[in-house]
């Protein structure tokens, strides 16, 4: 479903269009798939995409931390783009997911990470490719909490404390003064979500929008996201095991609760960088 909103992306920008769709409906979802060879073709990454649009996502997310095949990620990428109206974002796990044929790229920093390849290393090594692509890239710190699951691993992560949110929330704080447009909070996939604690601390001292992810995987823990103040709230695992069994129905449920919510609670109003 085209809305002014996107067509006015067309013409600007992704990150325009994140700021404009936040400030008309107060919370966001995307999509969250993962171009990986052992957990779907193309072909079916391309059809949760047209699921998931249909079921109200705002934005697909292609990426993971084990995807490391460049010709999969474009392969993948370009199938959902010939599919799908709303922005593909690469959230890219590594070097090898930087692909031209995406609308953006999250330009993310693992602040939390032991090893520095992983604030800046990686990021050094990709930005002659995305300057010669001329793909958007949108600058976003990046904090892994405790659990971490393989995000945290991966990374390196030295795990945000879940019981002590005044750590994430100075994390989050610096991240923002330093520049960086959004903040991503990460539980690790598949594992327990954020504190409710944390969300409230960090969306109450940010000006930029505040993204969650992991362990949704129900209404009411969209809710709780959401009334805690995350602005984007990003689900991967609850896709790839019910959007092709029901064919986005359950999916639907859980935007139409996020768009309920951040109508009736109190949502900042966000301006572009
Ligand atoms: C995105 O890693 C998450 O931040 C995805 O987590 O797979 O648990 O939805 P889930």
């Amino acid at each position: 479903m085209v809305d002014l909103v996107l067509n006015n992306y067309i013409k600007t920008s992704t990150y325009q269009y994140i700021i404009d769709k936040l400030n008309e409906d107060g919370a966001l979802h995307f999509s969250l798939i993962d171009p990986d060879p052992i957990r779907q073709s193309p072909n079916k990454a391309a059809k949760m995409a047209i699921l998931a649009e249909e079921a109200g996502t705002d934005a697909i997310l292609v990426g993971g931390s084990t995807a490391f095949d460049q010709a999969y990620v474009d392969k993948t990428i370009e199938l959902i783009k010939k599919k799908v109206e709303i922005p593909i974002i690469i959230f890219p796990g590594g070097v090898a997911n930087v692909s031209e044929k995406a609308d953006a790229i999250f330009f993310m920093s693992v602040l939390n990470s032991k090893n520095p390849y992983f604030i800046i290393g990686q990021q050094a090594l990709g930005s002659y490719l995305i300057k010669l692509s001329g793909l958007e890239h949108i600058s976003m710190g990046y904090l892994i909490i405790e659990p971490g699951a393989s995000a945290g691993w991966i990374s390196d992560a030295k795990l945000m404390p879940r019981k002590k949110p005044k750590l994430t929330a100075a994390y989050s704080l610096a991240a923002e003064m330093f520049g960086f447009k959004l903040i991503y909070l990460e539980a690790g996939s598949g594992g327990e979500k954020i504190p409710s604690e944390i969300l409230k601390l960090c969306s109450s001292i940010l000006n930029v929008p505040l993204i969650a992810g992991g362990g949704v995987n129900n209404k009411e823990d969209a809710r709780t996201f959401v009334e805690s103040g995350a602005n984007i709230i990003v689900m991967g695992s609850f896709l790839e095991n019910n959007l092709l069994k029901d064919k986005g129905a359950s999916l639907k449920v859980i935007i139409d609760e996020i768009k309920e919510t951040a109508i009736e609670s109190e949502n900042k109003k966000f301006q572009k960088l």
